[in-house]
């Protein structure tokens, strides 16, 4: 890379992040050319950002280059993380060559949007500023990567986004959301197992240890949490994420309740996140529900770690205790 440009930016959430950027005249881009060049836009302009100094933005929502920094930098921490950790190119790929590369965002979406979302039409990220009084912009990095996620998950096990499997792909993106929080360890956004926790001012969106602090989601399945929407029904996985690499009971990251008063012991965040993605690379399909989870991630603690060893056993355990049971 000839034309790389090692540039700082002041974002909202982030704080005072690095930049990789590309020349473009005698200006900058907000794009990256080492990451598949993905870049961040404006909504209403669709135009990626420019900057004359490499001094980007001010850390303040009125400046509209403060979202793309945080968006921006947290797309390269999310790519770095699939990267290192799982081995995974988060670019373009065969399947979409000429299309726009699976990190493009577009900050500044909707009228004071107290959303972000991914979509399959433009295969981007877009988010919204948040309306200022009870919301923050909705570009804080786990949001970033939750919806980076769902690219992920739509190029892998494909998860339908309804019934028990939305739920299953919304968790995914929430696990991998917090996983990316705790590789960047940013010191102005600390790692933790809350969802959003920077963008509703009140309280996190969402928490894995028990999910149904929120007061709607789901801690352990039954025979209906499939009608549930997506983000609550979602609570089942992240539960049962948290459990598998915490354990139960209190620990440093929370309080974790068991559905069947067993006691679980954790096997680790980054094993955890190895048996996760590993069956949602190589196991899970379009229409797995929380029963086709267990099983599969069991072929896939099998095949990473061999058949009934701890790590195969804790898959189990951790199942169980969201009530999806052999
Ligand atoms: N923020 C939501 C999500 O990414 C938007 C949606 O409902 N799809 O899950
Ligand atoms: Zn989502």
């Amino acid at each position: 890379y000839d034309d790389v440009q090692a540039d700082t930016g002041h974002g909202f959430h982030s704080g005072d992040v690095p930049l990789t950027t590309a020349p473009s005249g005698t200006s900058r881009i907000l794009r990256d050319p080492t990451r598949g060049n993905f870049g961040t836009y404006d909504v209403d302009t669709q135009r990626y950002f420019t900057d004359s100094d490499g001094d980007w933005a001010d850390g303040r929502p009125s400046n509209a280059a403060t979202d793309a920094v945080d968006v921006q930098w947290g797309a390269a921490v999310t790519y770095d993380f699939y990267k290192q950790t799982f081995g995974y190119t988060l670019v373009q790929n065969s399947e979409f060559s000429d299309g726009p590369s699976t990190l493009n965002a577009g900050v500044h979406e909707g009228s004071r949007l107290s959303n972000a979302y991914w979509s399959e039409q433009c295969h981007c990220m877009r988010f919204g500023d948040g309306n200022g009084v009870t919301t923050n912009p909705y570009t804080s990095l786990d949001v970033v990567a939750h919806e980076a996620t769902h690219s992920v998950i739509s190029r892998t096990a494909k998860l339908w986004y309804s019934g028990e499997s939305g739920g299953l792909n919304e968790a995914t993106s929430d696990i991998v959301g917090n996983l990316v929080e705790f590789f960047a360890a940013n010191p102005a956004d600390p790692p933790d197992y809350l969802v959003g926790e920077k963008v509703w001012k009140a309280a996190p969106l969402r928490y894995m240890d028990r999910p149904s602090k929120d007061g709607v989601s789901a801690d352990c399945w039954s025979p209906t949490v499939g009608s549930l929407n997506v983000h609550r029904s979602s609570g089942v996985g992240n539960h049962a994420f948290f459990l598998l690499a915490n354990g139960s009971g209190t620990s440093a990251w929370g309080d974790s309740p068991t559905c069947d008063g067993s006691t679980v012991t954790g096997i680790g965040r980054d094993t955890a996140a190895r048996l996760w993605f590993h069956a949602l690379d190589t196991q899970w399909t379009s229409s797995t529900n929380y029963a086709g989870a267990r099983t599969g991630m069991l072929a896939a603690a099998t095949e990473l770690y061999g058949e009934c060893g701890t790590e195969y056993r804790a898959v189990q355990a951790a199942w169980s205790a969201v009530a999806v049971t052999a």
